[in-house]
């Protein structure tokens, strides 16, 4: 355990209490803060926020009931977490340009939970992405409640450009009239065409939803076109490229405001996550700034970066790139499942995900690609000249790896790696400035 010079800046002001009290626990939150900033971490849905946002996550706000909304509260005692959700709330559309927000969902899970609730109803059809073209789990895929309570309808992408096929949304969306029309994903690597959704949508009498929890952190800092002036509703997390505390959030036209707040209370969810939604508005905050929007370029370029040192290798970008934070490959070329080269990755100190990729022989499970991201890299400071580092390294331990962390080509790789992450270190110290 290398307890950090300052625990208190990434654990808050208790980490002494912590310590003495729960060492074992403590050792682990210490341990897991030395994984974060020992490995290449490229998962493209995770991120290391700041200390500011930590403070407020383990903040005593935690211990407060506060079911309802700002000056509609069912318990006393909400003066103080009142100002913090209004904060919040003002904050998230000022950023987004949205009408109205709603900071209380717990996830990204529980905000679509909400948005389901609030515009169908058991048995209704909703169109949405496949799963293994790039959705998610609760845009209807059939383990998950939206897949069991709803009939789902999926589209997927063109087999030749590997971009979303609006003409098959447009054609299903005439067969089947959906209640509600989705658009977003956890793997789609460029930007989606959200006028072309509207007008399918418009055309069907369908709600047009955006899940944005991917790229909503690109939105928030100006760099790839926003789904809020075309959606009805956007839903996404807060800690993916945007960076903030584990979460989610909604934003929505001012016409659904109360169908939103009622599904997401009481409908869906009880008491809010008050240090949750203050670490959130801390995270808008800081979303406002010129650095912010510095950080999200830089996620982009690195992103472009990094797919292209990739497919320089061998390692082909889905869709020939990326718009985004995210870039999606196929191994295939390079004759490694991505199981392997999730795990050869892992030995050598590179953090990333298997990834099914469009069109996929192999089972989830085993997949024929990965998907990487740029966020966290970028926050740590990496830019474009790193990224060119990275995709060798990644390519060597796909490559020559064998999933042994012992394995001669890990052992210099993992080398490489700290290499890396000591120039651009994750979480510094504020001693070493
Ligand atoms: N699990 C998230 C991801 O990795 O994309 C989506 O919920």
């Amino acid at each position: 355990m290398s307890t950090p010079v300052h625990p208190e800046t990434y654990y808050g002001p208790s980490f002494g209490a912590l310590l003495e009290q729960d060492p074992q626990i403590a050792e682990l939150l210490v341990t897991e803060l030395d994984r974060q900033r020992a490995g290449l971490q490229l998962i493209a849905s995770e991120n290391q926020t700041s200390p500011a946002v930590l403070a407020a996550l383990g903040s005593t706000l935690s211990n407060k009931y506060a079911e309802g909304y700002p000056d509609a509260r069912y318990y006393g005692g909400c003066v103080e977490v009142d100002k913090v959700e209004k904060l919040a709330l003002a904050r998230a559309t000022e950023l987004f340009g949205a009408d109205h927000a709603n900071v209380q969902p717990h996830s990204g899970a529980s905000a679509n939970q909400a948005v389901y609730g609030a515009f169908a109803s058991p048995g209704d059809t909703i169109l949405a992405m496949s799963l293994d073209h790039g959705g998610h789990l609760t845009h209807g895929f059939k383990v998950s409640f939206s897949g069991k309570w709803f009939n789902a309808v999926h589209y997927g992408v063109d087999a030749d450009t590997e971009n979303i096929d609006y003409d098959q949304v447009e054609a299903l969306a005439r067969e089947h009239r959906p209640k509600i029309i989705l658009a977003g994903g956890s793997a789609i690597p460029r930007l989606i065409d959200f006028a072309r959704f509207r007008a399918i949508a418009d055309e069907v009498g369908a709600i047009f939803w955006v899940d944005a929890a991917h790229f909503i952190g690109l939105v928030a800092g100006g760099v790839i076109p926003s789904p809020v002036p075309h959606a009805d509703v956007v839903s996404f997390t807060t800690h993916k490229v945007l960076r903030g505390p584990r979460g989610g959030a909604i934003v929505c036209r001012e016409e659904h405001a109360k169908k939103i707040d009622r599904a997401v209370f009481p409908m869906m969810q009880g008491g809010p996550l008050m240090h949750a939604v203050a670490a959130k508005a801390v995270n808008f905050a800081e979303c406002m700034t010129p650095a912010y929007r510095s950080y999200a370029q830089q996620v982009l370029d690195n992103a472009a970066a990094l797919a292209a040192g990739l497919d320089a290798r061998g390692i082909r970008p889905i869709t020939g790139g990326t718009d985004t934070h995210l870039s999606l490959h196929d191994l295939r070329g390079v004759g490694v499942s991505g199981r392997d080269a999730e795990a050869r990755c892992d030995a050598a100190g590179i953090v990333l995900n298997k990834n099914a990729i469009p069109f996929d022989p192999a089972k989830p499970n085993i997949a024929s690609g990965i998907r990487v991201g740029s966020p966290s890299v970028t926050t740590q400071g990496m830019g474009v000249p790193q990224m060119e580092v990275v995709a060798d390294l990644i390519h060597r331990a796909v490559t020559q790896g064998d999933g042994d962390p012992e394995h001669a080509v890990a052992r210099e790789v993992r080398a490489q790696v700290t290499e890396l992450m000591t120039a651009h270190p994750a979480y510094p110290e504020p001693s070493a400035g």
